[in-house]
């Protein structure tokens, strides 16, 4: 193989400049006087993506020629966010960049604000894997993501009335510079049918007929290293409607059903499932996930491998990591493959199929453990549910074996559920077929050892571990907040940006009152910065002298938004009522981002709720403006950059035992907010870290959940002996904030006063009281401030890399390799 012959353009502002210029002129076919901001960004990111192209080449060539284990990360969601400035970032153009445009009369601000984010996941599962292929290019590792190109990402969210209303989210409608399409390196991909067995000169061997296909387009994205000269692919798959398709039924002349045929077949790829933690049981869903995950075993075992390649070493070769249940089908895909298509034995296969896969589970909410009905998977893969029946039954002889008849044990532990019907249990199906398995963060892990797998922990000691989750420091501090960034490259030089631990080098600075006044200048200075932001985009106003306390995730029960709210609602009671004095109510904006599955009922009804009381108390003069409820909507990676580092205070306030790690948690540390929390996922850590002084913990443990939950939880009980409490969900039942009309938060109020699974009510008490040692705390600035540096300086450990260096070591053994 030859070297890439492709050269990088001058890296020089003249050399950008042409280089800009060209790419306006002959790839848009604009003059600069003539062209539009959305040629403009569109030429400068082809701009940034030639100076990539020499590296990413050269990358692929040598992963290629060395043929060293690398990871395949197969994930449904990556929430990547914008892609031009951490481009820019990586390659180390930023500066010159921002010079040549302004050469052209351009501010490089503007068209950054151009760029549509690809938001091609939910929430926190999504953007940890964004998070994980970025500190791979940056450390190294030989690796390919691959997922899912939906034309529509998750919705964007409006508000009519308060009230959540979805809209398409058309990100590629201005055309999407980042993606490299190769339809000449398509895969078919097959459904439905039946299996038949035949005679393989003397051997009886199983085929599969399938009734229909659709094509699998890879599109290749560029993940650039941090200053490192690497660049790895991230390929997702497109759904193409495959010609025998539609040319059959075209001449049979019915152009209509042709038409519809191409639609059902493109249908695949069209939309992400804005489900977070209930999996729907759809078939489009299975469809998705059996179309990536085949697409991408057979990439890797046709295009990646070389030809002739011997598969009893692939589990030297190769990885696949399974981010979550959603890519499990192809653990019997690779089986088929190596047993139908290549003619291995089955034992020989399931072997390598073995030392091949590994497994993250995140979550420990039963009603997301990902189950598919027999009938579906066997009408749509019915070769796939007979291999996995085999594996079943092997499985189940070995359970037996071990534990003698007992047969409870053995229907607990069943990769087949029979209730309430016959389904395949996708995480069972898993941890049976994965190298290693994994919880997310320590506790997460545990419970998952103790709890949900504690029979399967038993019966494979050794495969589960933990891996904490980490963010990427490049996104979520150094281009996110630039000014924090500069500070701490004064202070440190520039080597924390992919050494994080060396953050613990600040601890010192947090005791020099020079130092503490610049950070605070930074806290203030974001804070600005957000109020520009939200102004122009919401027309929101925040105040830079208020604390800044903000809960931003997605919506569900679980995470208690309205534990958030019934503080506020709390604080504005106590206003109006003339019990607390105004001059005592410390000064807050808090700031809400959510969004909610379109089809979960209550969260919506929460989100209108926060909204309408926004609205009175913002609007109430009795409140004097020292209380603002802000609730940008369509929160979302790019909100996120602006949001995070202006805030003071982090909330995270889950029920103990039910968020399986946060990172929303990591990035608000990281950038200085102080946590209040619960004991829960990676917030124990977090307050591990940064000690107790520089966190404000409440609420119950988990094993104080399981108390209350085995004794009996009656959350009227609470609302009864609190006065405090009754008094805020009385103000909200009465109509406060619904015009009069008390039945508009009625589900709400009755699902907290007769159901409140998560606790919500239980945990009052204790919420408030650790908000009142949060006023106490804030008003001693200077010792906040303090307390802030030393969340950032102790917070190295959750960085990405990180996270990447426990995979590498416990799970993967792929080394950085150039
Ligand atoms: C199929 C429906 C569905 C969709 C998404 C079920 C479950 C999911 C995910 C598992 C939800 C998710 O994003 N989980 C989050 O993963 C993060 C990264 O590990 C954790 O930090 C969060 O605690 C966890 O809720």
């Amino acid at each position: 193989l030859a070297k890439a012959p492709v050269t990088a353009p001058p890296n020089t502002v003249d050399g950008f400049v042409k280089q800009f210029l060209d790419n306006l002129n002959f790839g848009q076919g604009v003059a600069l006087s003539a062209s539009g901001v959305n040629d403009q960004y569109l030429a400068l990111a082809r701009t940034v993506r030639d100076y990539l192209m020499a590296r990413w080449l050269e990358t692929v060539r040598r992963q290629l020629v060395s043929q060293a284990k690398g990871v395949c990360y197969l994930s449904a969601e990556y929430l990547l966010g914008r892609q031009l400035g951490n481009s820019l970032l990586a390659t180390g153009l930023e500066d010159v960049a921002a010079e040549a445009l302004a050469e052209c009369g351009i501010d490089i601000a503007d068209l950054r604000a151009q760029e549509v984010e690809p938001g091609l996941g939910n929430g926190g599962l999504g953007r940890l894997a964004a998070c994980f292929i970025d500190s791979l290019a940056t450390m190294s590792v030989p690796s390919i993501g691959y997922g899912i190109r939906y034309e529509y990402g998750i919705f964007r969210q409006t508000f009519e009335d308060g009230q959540q209303v979805e809209k398409p989210d058309r990100w590629l409608s201005m055309g999407s510079p980042w993606e490299f399409p190769h339809p000449e390196a398509a895969q078919t991909i097959s459904f439905g049918g039946r299996t038949e067995q035949y005679d393989d000169d003397g051997v009886t061997r199983t085929r599969w007929i399938p009734d229909w296909d659709v094509l699998a387009i890879p599109y290749n994205y560029m993940v650039p290293g941090y200053l490192n000269g690497r660049v790895n692919t991230l390929r997702l798959w497109s759904a193409q409607a495959t010609k025998a398709f539609d040319l059959r039924i075209f001449n049979a002349g019915d152009y209509a059903e042709a038409v519809r045929a191409q639609t059902f077949a493109e249908n695949i790829s069209k939309v992400l499932y804005p489900e977070d933690s209930t999996p729907q049981g759809k078939e489009l869903r299975l469809q998705q996930q059996y179309f990536f995950a085949a697409a991408s075993i057979a990439d890797f075992l046709d295009v990646v491998l070389p030809p002739d390649y011997d598969l009893t070493k692939l589990p030297d070769r190769a990885i696949f990591q399974l981010n979550d249940t959603h890519p499990v089908i192809a653990v019997p895909e690779l089986m088929r493959q190596l047993v139908d298509v290549r003619g291995l034995e089955w034992e020989q296969a399931w072997e390598i199929t073995q030392g091949c896969f590994a497994y993250t589970c995140h979550t420990l909410l039963p009603e997301a453990l990902e189950v598919w009905s027999v009938d579906l998977l066997g009408r749509l893969l019915p070769r796939h549910l007979e291999i996995i029946y085999r594996i079943n039954e092997e499985f189940l002889a070995a359970v037996r074996e071990r534990y003698g008849d007992d047969e409870l044990r053995v229907r607990n532990m069943s990769i087949i559920g029979e209730h309430p019907e016959r389904s395949v249990r996708m995480a069972h199906l898993a941890t049976v077929a994965s190298v290693k398995v994994n919880g997310v963060a320590e506790l997460h892990s545990q419970l998952l050892r103790e709890k949900v797998l504690h029979d399967f922990h038993e019966f494979y000691p050794g495969k589960f571990t933990n891996v904490t989750n980490g963010i990427t420091p490049r996104r979520f501090l150094r281009l996110a907040n630039k000014s924090l960034s500069e500070l701490i490259t004064d202070a440190l030089g520039p080597g924390w940006v992919t050494d994080l631990d060396r953050l613990r080098e600040l601890e010192t600075y947090a005791e020099d009152p020079e130092f503490r006044e610049r950070f605070a200048e930074v806290k203030a200075s974001n804070k600005r910065r957000l109020n520009r932001v939200l102004l122009e985009r919401d027309g929101l106003e925040v105040d830079d002298t208020h604390m800044l306390d903000v809960m931003v995730k997605r919506l569900h029960e679980y995470k208690r938004q309205m534990l958030k709210l019934l503080h506020i609602v709390t604080l504005y009671d106590g206003i109006v009522s003339g019990r607390v004095p105004i001059s005592e109510v410390t000064p807050r904006t808090f700031i809400f981002g959510a969004k909610a599955a379109p089809g979960y009922r209550i969260a919506k009804d929460i989100i209108h709720l926060i909204n309408k009381v926004g609205s009175v108390v913002n609007a109430d003069p009795a409140v004097e403006g020292r209380l603002k409820v802000l609730f940008p909507p369509n929160y979302n990676v790019t909100l996120a950059e602006r949001i995070i580092p202006a805030a003071d205070l982090s909330e995270q306030i889950s029920l103990a035992g039910k968020e399986a790690s946060g990172t929303g948690n990591m990035k608000f540390a990281l950038n200085g907010a102080l946590t209040i929390g619960t004991d829960d996922g990676a917030n124990v850590e977090i307050r591990q870290l940064v000690g107790d002084d520089h966190f404000f913990l409440f609420g119950m443990t988990e094993p104080e959940v399981e108390e209350l939950a085995a004794k009996g939880y009656v959350p009227s009980d609470f609302y009864r002996a609190d006065p405090n409490l009754r008094s805020a969900i009385d103000l909200i039942a009465s109509g406060a904030f619904s015009g009069g009309d008390r039945s508009v938060f009625e589900p709400v109020i009755s699902n907290l006063l007769y159901n409140d699974r998560f606790m919500v009510l239980a945990d009052y008490a204790a919420y408030i009281a650790a908000q009142e040692r949060v006023d106490a705390a804030y008003a001693d600035a200077d010792t906040w401030t303090r307390s802030a540096i030393l969340n950032v300086a102790r917070c190295g450990f959750f960085s990405s890399d990180r996270s990447m260096r426990d995979y590498i070591d416990r799970i993967w053994h792929t080394p950085p390799s150039f």
